[in-house]
C-alpha cells in the first residue's frame, strides 16, 4: 500500500492534473486550487482502494452513536496515515508549496462544540489504528454549530457550511425509512471513509440527513423558523432550545439519529450475517453520553417488529448497548417531558413507560426511568447499558459515589473507568511535526504507533542540549502561531512571550472568569510598576452556547481585556488574546505553541479534559485544579513537573453540601475586592458594555457558583511561581520534557484497547 516513492507521486499527481484541467496543465504552472484539488482527489482515491473493514465477519463491530462529531480537516491527517506525508512534501516544496498551505484551503467542519465532539474521532482513529471494526454515526448539520464571530466584544454566530469537505462524502439513500412527527423519512447516509496510522483498513463516519433540510427556514444568524421541525433537522448542531420549539426541535434531532442508527446497525448485521439472530455477537452500541439515549427503546421496538417478545427484545438490548458519561452537571442530565417525545414518536413513548415498568417489575427503585411524566436520559442509558464509564478516575468516582450512586448499588458491575485519549497522530505527529521528529530521532522509533517509547524521552531529562532544543522547538511553534493569529485574525503576538493557553467550550464551571480575573490583577501589578521578568500572552478560546448568559459575559469581559491590554502601558508586558471561531485546525496551530496549560475548573465539575491532554503531549506545564485528568496528568509527572492549586474535589462538595459559601467574605479582602471591582471601573465601562460588567459583577459577588474568588488566590500564587519558573530554562525544559515524556498514556489506542477490554469486549479484531 506504501508508496513513497516521490518520482511516482509526482507522475500520478501531473496525470491526475491534466485529466482534471487539461492537457496543457502542469504541477509547474498551476494555481495553489488546482493543486490541492489535484491531490485531495489522489488522496480520497488512495483511501478507497484500501480494505473496508466492514467485510471482516468475525468479532464484534463497535457502533458509536455521538450527536456531535468533530473530525477536523482530512488531508493531512490522511497522507500521515497512508505514510505518503513526508514524500508530499517533498514533491510540493518542488513547486514552492507545502502541504500546510494547501491543508489551509480545507473547510473544517464544525459539527461538534468541544470535548464530546472531538473524543469520537480520536477514539475512532485510535480503535482502526488497531484494526477494531468501529462505525461512528452522527448526523449531517449543513451549518454545524456555527461559525463564531466577535461584534463589538460579543459573540455572535453566521452558518458555517463545510461544501468543500463533501468531495469526501458519499451520499447513499437508506434502504429503509424512519418515522418522526407524523413523517415517513427515508435518511441519507453521507459516508466518509476513516483510516488509521499505518494500517490498510479503514471504517466509516457515516452521518445522517433528512435529505429535507431546507435554507429557507433560517432567518438571521443561526436563527431559525423551528414551526416545523422537518426542514430545519439537520442545519444546526444544537438549535436554541429556549423556547418549547427549540426543545422539541432537538429532540426530534435526537430521535432521528437514533432511530437511523438502530436502522442502520440492524440492516449491517442482517447484510453481513444473514440475519439478526445473535446481534449481541456481531454488535455494540456506543451511546456518547445521552443525546442518542432513545436508541434504547428504538432497538426494543424494532426487534419486536422482527417477531421478538418484548421481555426478549429487552433483554437483548441490555447485552448490547454501552454508555459513557461526559458530565455530572445536573442541567446537561437532561430529564425530557414524555409528552414531548411522544409528539416525536407515540411509539416510543409507550415504549419509554413500558421500559420504566420492566424495570420496576425486577424490583429496581434505583434511578426511575420515569420521574411522574418526565424521562430521566441518564438513568434510561444506565438501565439498559450493560456497561456505564466515567473517563478520567476521579470522575468515574464521583459518578459511582454520587451521580449514579443508587444505580451503582443496584448493578454493582456495570460501572467502570475508561480515562479519555487523544490521537497522537493529530496532535503530535502533525501538529507538531518539528517535535515529533525530534522525539522520534531520540527515541529511536515512531512514538505514534508507540506512544510508550515517549517514556525514553527521561534519559534525557537533564540533558542541557536537549533543552536548548525544545526550547527552539516552542520558539519556532510560537513564531508560527504568531504569524497566523496576525495574518489571519489580526491578532498582536509577541512570540518571545510565554504562552499560557486556556482553549475549551465557554462554561461557567471551567471558569475563564478566573482566568480574567488573574488578568485584571497583573494589570494592576503592571500599572503599579511590577512588571513581569518575560512577557505574557494569555490567550483564551472557544465558543460558548450561543443563549448560555453567563458564558457570554465572560467571554465579553475577556474580549474587553484584549482591547485594554492593546494599551501600550499594558501591551508590552501583558496580552489577552481570544481570537474567534475556535476549531480544530485552530487548535492544531495553538496548542504546539503553549508553554502552560490552564486547566482551571472547580474541582469535581470537568469529567475528564481532552486539551490537557494534547497541551501535555505538546510539552506545556499544566497549571490546573485537581479535577478530570489533571489529577493523572499529576500522578505521571510528579508533584514538581505540574502547578496544582485550589481546593480539592471532596472540599468542593462539602462546601457546596453545607450552602457555608458566601462570595462577600471574600470579596471583603481588600486585594480580591481590588480587582473584582475594576471590572465595573471606568476604564472597562469605556470599552465594554456596562449592562454586562455590572451583571459579571454582581454574579461573582453574590453567587460565585464555581467558587471562584475562593480559589483566587492560589490560582494567583500559582500561575506567578508558573511564570517565575519558566525565567530558569533548563529546569523549564526539563519539567516540558518530562511532560512530554509521560504523556504516552493518553494515546487514544490505549483509550481504544481499554474500551475492548473492559466494555467493548470485541472478539477478534484484527491486531
Ligand atoms: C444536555 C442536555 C440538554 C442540552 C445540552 C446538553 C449537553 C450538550 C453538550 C450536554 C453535554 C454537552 C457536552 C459535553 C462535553 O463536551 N463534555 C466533555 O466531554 C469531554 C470528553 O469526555 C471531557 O473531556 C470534558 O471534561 C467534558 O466537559
Amino acid at each position: 500500500m506504501k508508496n513513497t516513492n516521490t518520482k511516482m507521486i509526482y507522475e500520478e499527481l501531473s496525470r491526475d492534473l491534466k485529466n482534471l484541467y487539461g492537457e496543457e496543465a502542469t504541477l509547474e504552472n498551476a494555481s495553489a486550487d488546482q493543486i490541492y484539488s489535484t491531490i485531495w482527489a489522489w488522496s480520497l482515491k488512495k483511501v478507497s482502494a484500501l480494505e473496508k473493514y466492514g467485510e471482516i465477519t468475525s468479532g464484534r463491530k463497535i457502533y458509536y452513536v455521538t450527536i456531535e462529531v468533530l473530525p477536523g480537516r482530512l488531508l493531512g491527517n490522511n497522507l500521515l496515515n497512508l505514510g505518503l506525508l513526508s514524500a508530499i512534501n517533498i514533491v510540493l516544496r518542488r513547486m514552492r508549496y507545502s502541504i500546510e498551505n494547501l491543508e489551509e484551503m480545507e473547510t473544517d467542519p464544525s459539527l461538534g462544540n468541544g470535548g464530546l465532539g472531538r473524543l469520537g474521532p480520536c477514539i475512532h482513529e485510535g480503535a482502526t489504528s488497531l484494526g477494531y471494526s468501529m462505525e461512528c454515526l452522527s448526523l449531517h448539520y449543513h451549518y454545524g454549530l456555527g461559525k463564531q464571530v466577535f461584534r463589538d466584544k460579543k459573540q455572535t454566530f453566521e452558518p458555517d457550511p463545510w461544501d468543500l469537505y463533501g468531495k469526501a462524502v458519499n451520499t447513499r439513500q437508506a434502504d429503509y425509512e424512519v418515522e418522526l412527527c407524523g413523517r415517513k423519512i427515508r435518511p441519507e447516509e453521507n459516508v466518509i471513509t476513516v483510516t488509521g496510522y499505518n494500517t490498510d483498513k479503514t471504517n466509516s463516519l457515516v452521518l445522517f440527513d433528512t435529505g429535507l433540510a431546507s435554507d429557507a427556514v433560517i432567518r438571521d444568524g443561526i436563527r431559525m423558523d423551528m414551526s416545523d421541525p422537518i426542514p430545519a433537522l439537520t442545519l444546526f448542531l444544537y438549535p436554541d432550545d429556549s423556547n418549547e420549539e427549540g426543545r422539541f426541535l432537538r429532540t426530534g434531532q435526537e430521535y432521528f439519529l437514533s432511530a437511523s442508527s438502530v436502522r442502520h446497525i440492524l440492516e449491517d448485521v442482517e447484510k453481513t450475517y444473514g440475519s439478526i439472530d445473535s446481534i449481541a455477537e456481531h454488535a455494540v452500541i456506543h451511546l456518547n453520553d445521552t443525546h442518542p439515549a432513545l436508541c434504547i427503546p428504538e432497538m426494543v421496538c424494532q426487534l419486536m417488529d422482527r417477531g421478538m417478545s418484548e421481555e426478549k427484545s429487552i433483554e437483548l438490548v441490555k447485552k448490547l448497548f454501552v454508555y459513557t458519561n461526559h458530565t455530572i452537571l445536573p442541567e446537561a442530565l437532561p430529564r425530557v417531558p414524555l409528552s414531548r417525545i411522544r409528539a416525536v414518536s407515540p411509539r416510543i413513548a409507550d415504549m419509554i413507560t413500558r421500559l420504566d415498568r420492566h424495570v420496576r417489575e425486577k424490583g429496581i427503585t434505583a434511578g426511575p426511568v420515569l420521574e411522574g411524566d418526565v424521562v430521566n436520559m441518564a438513568n434510561l442509558a444506565c438501565h439498559f447499558s450493560y456497561s456505564v464509564n466515567g473517563v478520567a478516575e476521579i470522575h468515574t468516582g464521583i459518578l459511582k459515589k454520587d451521580v449514579f450512586s443508587d444505580m451503582a448499588a443496584a448493578y454493582p458491575d456495570k460501572f467502570t473507568n475508561v480515562t479519555n485519549g487523544i490521537d497522537f497522530g493529530r496532535w503530535l505527529r502533525h501538529a507538531n511535526p518539528e517535535l515529533a521528529w525530534y522525539v522520534g530521532r531520540l527515541t529511536g522509533g515512531d512514538v505514534v504507533a508507540k506512544p510508550s517509547l515517549l517514556e525514553k524521552l527521561l534519559r534525557y531529562q537533564d540533558d542541557t542540549a536537549v533543552h536548548a532544543d525544545l526550547e527552539s522547538i516552542k520558539e519556532d511553534n510560537k513564531e508560527a502561531l504568531a504569524a497566523w493569529l496576525e495574518e489571519e485574525k489580526g491578532l498582536v503576538m509577541n512570540p518571545k512571550a510565554i504562552l499560557t493557553v486556556q482553549a475549551k467550550r465557554g462554561h461557567a464551571y471551567k471558569r475563564q472568569d478566573l482566568n480574567c480575573l488573574y488578568a485584571i490583577w497583573k494589570i494592576q501589578e503592571i500599572l503599579q510598576g511590577r512588571l513581569p521578568a518575560t512577557p505574557i500572552v494569555n490567550l483564551i478560546a472557544g465558543k460558548a452556547y450561543p443563549t448560555y448568559e453567563a458564558a457570554n459575559d465572560v467571554f465579553h469581559l475577556a474580549l474587553c481585556l484584549q482591547e485594554l491590554t492593546k494599551s501600550p502601558a499594558i501591551s508590552p508586558w501583558f496580552r489577552v488574546i481570544m481570537p474567534d471561531n475556535y476549531n480544530v485546525s485552530m487548535a492544531e496551530k495553538i496548542l504546539p505553541a503553549a508553554d502552560i496549560s490552564e486547566q482551571i475548573s472547580y474541582a469535581g465539575t470537568e469529567a475528564s479534559g481532552t486539551s490537557n491532554c494534547k497541551l501535555m503531549c505538546n510539552g506545556a506545564i499544566t497549571l490546573g485544579t485537581r479535577d478530570g485528568a489533571n489529577i493523572e496528568i499529576g500522578d505521571l509527572v510528579g508533584p514538581d513537573n505540574i502547578f496544582t492549586f485550589g481546593i480539592d474535589a471532596k472540599t468542593a462538595a462539602d462546601l457546596n453540601r453545607s450552602g457555608s459559601y458566601h462570595p462577600y467574605d471574600y470579596y471583603s479582602d481588600p486585594e480580591i475586592r481590588r480587582v473584582v471591582d475594576f471590572i465595573v471601573s471606568d476604564a472597562m465601562r469605556r470599552i465594554g458594555d456596562s449592562v454586562i460588567l455590572e451583571r459579571i459583577h454582581r454574579r461573582l459577588t453574590t453567587e460565585d457558583t464555581y467558587k471562584c474568588l475562593l480559589d483566587f488566590k492560589s490560582y494567583v500564587q500559582a500561575k506567578e511561581a508558573a511564570f517565575r519558573a519558566y525565567e530558569d530554562k533548563d529546569s523549564w525544559y526539563k519539567m516540558s520534557l518530562i511532560n512530554i515524556a509521560r504523556s504516552g498514556f493518553f494515546s487514544s489506542m490505549r483509550t481504544a484497547r481499554q474500551y475492548n477490554e473492559r466494555v467493548w469486549h470485541l472478539g477478534n479484531p484484527a491486531r
